[in-house]
C-alpha cells in the first residue's frame, strides 16, 4: 500500500460558492510564508471572464485631452510602486453580525495581504490630461452578468472620486508577489486602492473614463452602501475606508489547550493611519493587557501581527479578546455598525477556548 506523502498535506480555501468562485482562507493559515498567494481568498459577482486578446490595450478617454490606449509595455515603462496591501472584502465576517444579514456569510477569512507593483493612476491621468468639470474616474472590467435585483446584464464597474483617484498610492498594478498578476486576481491589470475596502480594487480592468458626475452603476449605488435601516435608504452612505480591525489566529475558537503556557498571535489593521496598539483580554473584557506587535514591512497598507504570551495555570473555560486601536485613535466596538448588507463588521474579536 502506498504511504501517504506529508508533503501533501497542506490548507485549502474554505468554499462559500463555486459560481461565482467565493472562498475564504482559513485565518490559522493566513500569513504562512509561501502558501499565502494560494490561500488568497477569492471574490467575484460573475463567472471569470473570457479574455481573447493578443494585444491588450487600456483606453482611458471620457473627459481628456488626449484619449490614449495605453499597452502594457506602455505602462511598464512608466515609474512604478510597490507596496503591500490588505484586500479585505467589505462583506469579511458578515456572518457574525446581530441581527443576522443577508448576503455570502463570510467568517474571518475574506481578507489576503500581497506585494502589488503598478504605475500610479495619477501618471495616466496626467498623461491624457483631464478636463475642466472632471469629478470621477470609473473602472469598468471585463466580467459581467445578471443581477438578482435587474433584468439587464451588468459589467462590473465602480468609480473613484477624484481625491482617491489622484493619491500617488493608489496605481494600476500588473504584478502580484513579484509575478504578473494571477488570473483569478485581475490579470492583466488591477486597480489597487490601498485603505478602501476591496470592492474598490477592481480586477481585470477593461476601460477608464473620466467623468462628469457621479457614476450610478449598481455597485456602486445599489451596493456597497451603507443603510443602517432594516428597511430603506434612509442615512445611507457608501463604503469606503477599512474599518480599524484585528482577529485572533491562534488559538482558535472552541479549541481545548492544556494548562501551561500558550502563544496567543494574530493580526491588525486599519483603513486609515497605522495600527498603534492590540490589547488582549484572557477573562472576558475585565482586564486588558498590550500585546506585542510584529513589524510593518515597508508601508502602512499592510496588516501587522501580533502576539501575546499567556500563562494559565487554573483549568476552565476562558474567553480571549483581542481590541485593536489606530493611529487616528479609532478603536474596535464591542458591537459592529448594523447595517443591512453587513459590511465593515469590526467588532473586537471573540473566542472561547478551554483548558483542561
Ligand atoms: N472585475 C471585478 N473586480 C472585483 C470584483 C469582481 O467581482 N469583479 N469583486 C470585488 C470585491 S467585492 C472584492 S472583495 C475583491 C476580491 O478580490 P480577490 O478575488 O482577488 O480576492 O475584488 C473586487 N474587484
Ligand atoms: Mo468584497
Amino acid at each position: 500500500m502506498a504511504t501517504p506523502n506529508n508533503s501533501f498535506i497542506r490548507p485549502y480555501l474554505i468554499t462559500r460558492s463555486l459560481q461565482p468562485e467565493n472562498q475564504e482562507t482559513p485565518i490559522k493559515f493566513m500569513n504562512t510564508p509561501n502558501i499565502t498567494d494560494r490561500l488568497f481568498f477569492r471574490r467575484n459577482h460573475f463567472s471569470y471572464p473570457t479574455l481573447q486578446f493578443s494585444h491588450y490595450w487600456l483606453p482611458v478617454h471620457g473627459l481628456v485631452q488626449n484619449p490614449t490606449l495605453f499597452t502594457l509595455q506602455d505602462l511598464l515603462r512608466f515609474p512604478s510602486k510597490t507596496f503591500k496591501v490588505v484586500l479585505e472584502c467589505a462583506g469579511n465576517q458578515r456572518s457574525k453580525f446581530e441581527p443576522k444579514v443577508f448576503g455570502e456569510q463570510w467568517e474571518k477569512g475574506a481578507i489576503s495581504q500581497g506585494e502589488w507593483k503598478g504605475v500610479p493612476l495619477k501618471t495616466l491621468l496626467t498623461h491624457v490630461g483631464m478636463k475642466d468639470g472632471a469629478k470621477e474616474i470609473v473602472f469598468e472590467a471585463y466580467d459581467y452578468g445578471s443581477r438578482t435585483d435587474s433584468d439587464q446584464i451588468h459589467t462590473f464597474a465602480r468609480s473613484l472620486p477624484l481625491e482617491k483617484a489622484l493619491h500617488p498610492d493608489t496605481i494600476i498594478a500588473y504584478e502580484y508577489n513579484q509575478k504578473p498578476i494571477p488570473f483569478k486576481h485581475g490579470y492583466p491589470l488591477r486597480l489597487i486602492v490601498p485603505q478602501w475596502y476591496a470592492m474598490a480594487s477592481v480586477k481585470w480592468i477593461k476601460q477608464i473614463k473620466v467623468i462628469d458626475s457621479k457614476f450610478t452603476g449598481p455597485f456602486q449605488t445599489t451596493d456597497y452602501v451603507y443603510y443602517p435601516e432594516q428597511e430603506g435608504d434612509k442615512n445611507s452612505f457608501p463604503v469606503t475606508a477599512i474599518h480599524v480591525n484585528s482577529i485572533i489566529q491562534k488559538p482558535l475558537d472552541m479549541d481545548t489547550l492544556n494548562t501551561g503556557i500558550h502563544s496567543i498571535h494574530g493580526i491588525a489593521w486599519t483603513g486609515k493611519g497605522q495600527i498603534s496598539k492590540v490589547e488582549i483580554s484572557t477573562d472576558n473584557g475585565s482586564t486588558w493587557t498590550l500585546a506585542k506587535l510584529g513589524h510593518y514591512s515597508g508601508d502602512r497598507y499592510g496588516w501587522i501581527p501580533w502576539s501575546y504570551q499567556w500563562t494559565v495555570t487554573k483549568k476552565g473555560e476562558y474567553t480571549i479578546m483581542s481590541k485593536a486601536t489606530d493611529s487616528e485613535n479609532r478603536t474596535q466596538p464591542e458591537a459592529a455598525f448594523w447595517n443591512r448588507k453587513g459590511y465593515g463588521y469590526n467588532a473586537i474579536d471573540i473566542i472561547k477556548v478551554r483548558v483542561e
